[in-house]
């Protein structure tokens, strides 16, 4: 039997589960469709850095109690290289700071947010497709368990993330792609350690690029470059632990509770509308992590959406819909670009050349010893202010 709902939603990460928190809070009816169980979604270790914006956003809607209480606040950042570290202070240049707080720990708290509202969430669905979404009377089908089901909405928000069916729905002839993928990745870890410091730290190395960041006091997340196809079966513990001591210049060991590599790339697809269909986060645009705006993306389009959908439910006025793709758009080229600069300027490209060596630690140097070009990465890194 059909069922209806005014937004129907593909995905519960960050993006689906804050529309769907907003609409509800706005009156508006959704249904959310996730393939993954709820145990996946909420083990899924991913993002850890929120803007001050993101942090503004939870705690405005509701959810940023567990935020506010074990979230750590963070007014400054470290970058070395060449041996010497050098502080951005992120608060004294822009009155804001960053907070690290688990995605998935953002996500639980979204989940547990919905199911209270006993409003649908539906688990491990399967073969979700997209029907309509040039006309006024969209639709989602989809099979749970052997059995076939449809949802008549009036609008569609893919937040299926970069592999979901949404952004594939769209018309080809509509779609534009921009895409860079770059030739290197992460190796991720999460270690029962104490942070090395307490703040993140960038490090620029000639071996390649290291970050080390943190999920709380005990509890330490380390990125180091490596190769875009990494095996990890090649990086034991123990080699883990030597190259990051040879990039940052100092590591706390401990054991390692999780280890992935990340692949890096840079995508924009645009428009993220077509019809009565909207895409938001990694569905639109994906950045290299070395910026940590994916997340803080998907909120600041899952903003604006929020805001054109009640402005249609409540008046019937598209005008803010019909401008979705152009707002966020703006913010996400200027968001790719701050992330490609961090990416470009502190990991090492393949083949040896030591023009580009020192062009990079030249560009640190002017950064460093530049109070202008300090205040205007942290203002990127803070996050800049919202449209909507
Ligand atoms: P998500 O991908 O989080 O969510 C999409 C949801 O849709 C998922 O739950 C998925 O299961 C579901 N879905 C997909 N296909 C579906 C289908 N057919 N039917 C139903 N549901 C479907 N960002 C940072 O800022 N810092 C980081 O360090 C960082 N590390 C990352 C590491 C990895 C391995 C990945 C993949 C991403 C990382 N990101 C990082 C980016 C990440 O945080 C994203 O920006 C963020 O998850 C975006 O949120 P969503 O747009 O909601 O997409
Ligand atoms: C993280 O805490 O996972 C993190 C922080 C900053 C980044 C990337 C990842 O640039």
């Amino acid at each position: 039997m059909p069922v209806r709902t005014q937004v129907g939603i593909i995905g519960a990460g960050p993006a689906g589960l804050l529309l769907a928190h907003l609409l509800h809070r706005a009156g508006i009816d959704s249904v959310v469709l996730e393939d993954r169980s709820r145990p996946h979604i909420e083990g899924r270790i991913r993002a850890g850095l929120l803007e001050q914006g993101s942090v503004d956003t939870l705690v405005e809607a509701g959810l940023g109690a567990r935020l506010l209480r074990e979230g750590l606040a963070h007014d400054g950042l470290e970058l070395r290289f060449e041996g010497q570290s050098h502080r951005i202070d992120l608060l004294g240049l822009t009155g804001r700071r960053i907070t690290i707080y688990g995605q998935q720990e953002a996500v639980k708290d979204m989940v547990a947010a919905r199911l209270e509202t006993g409003r649908p969430l539906h688990f491990e669905v399967e073969e979700v497709a997209l029907h309509d979404i040039a006309t006024d009377h969209p639709r989602l089908t989809w099979t749970k368990d052997g059995t076939a089901h449809e949802l008549h909405c009036d609008v569609i928000a893919g937040c299926d993330g970069f592999h979901g069916p949404s952004r594939e729905a769209m018309p080809p002839e509509v779609l534009r792609v921009y895409e860079r993928v770059y030739p290197f990745a992460w190796l991720g870890i999460l270690a029962e350690a104490p942070p090395i410091s307490h703040e993140l730290i960038y490090a620029r190395h000639a071996d390649g690029f290291a970050l080390a960041t943190m999920r709380s006091k005990i509890l330490s997340r380390l990125y180091l470059q490596c190769a875009p196809e990494e095996d990890l079966a090649l990086w034991p513990d123990a080699r883990i632990w030597e190259a990051l001591q040879t990039r940052l210049g100092v590591v706390n060991t401990g054991k390692i509770i999780r280890k992935g590599v990340t692949g890096m790339r840079s995508f924009v697809a645009e428009p993220m509308r077509h019809g009565r269909l909207f895409l938001t986060g990694d569905a639109a645009h994906i950045v290299p992590p070395t910026g940590a705006k994916g997340m803080n993306l998907a909120v600041a389009d899952v903003r604006v959406l929020a805001a054109a959908l009640a402005a249609f439910f409540r008046t019937g006025d598209t005008a803010l819909m019909d401008r979705y793709s152009e707002i966020c758009l703006k913010r996400v080229w200027k968001v790719q670009r701050f992330s490609w600069w961090m990416t470009s300027m502190l990991h090492r490209y393949s083949g040896d050349d030591p023009f580009e060596h020192r062009v990079q630690v030249a560009e640190l140097d002017t950064l460093v010893h530049s109070e202008a070009a300090r205040t205007a990465l942290a203002e990127q890194y803070v996050g800049l202010p919202y449209d909507i």
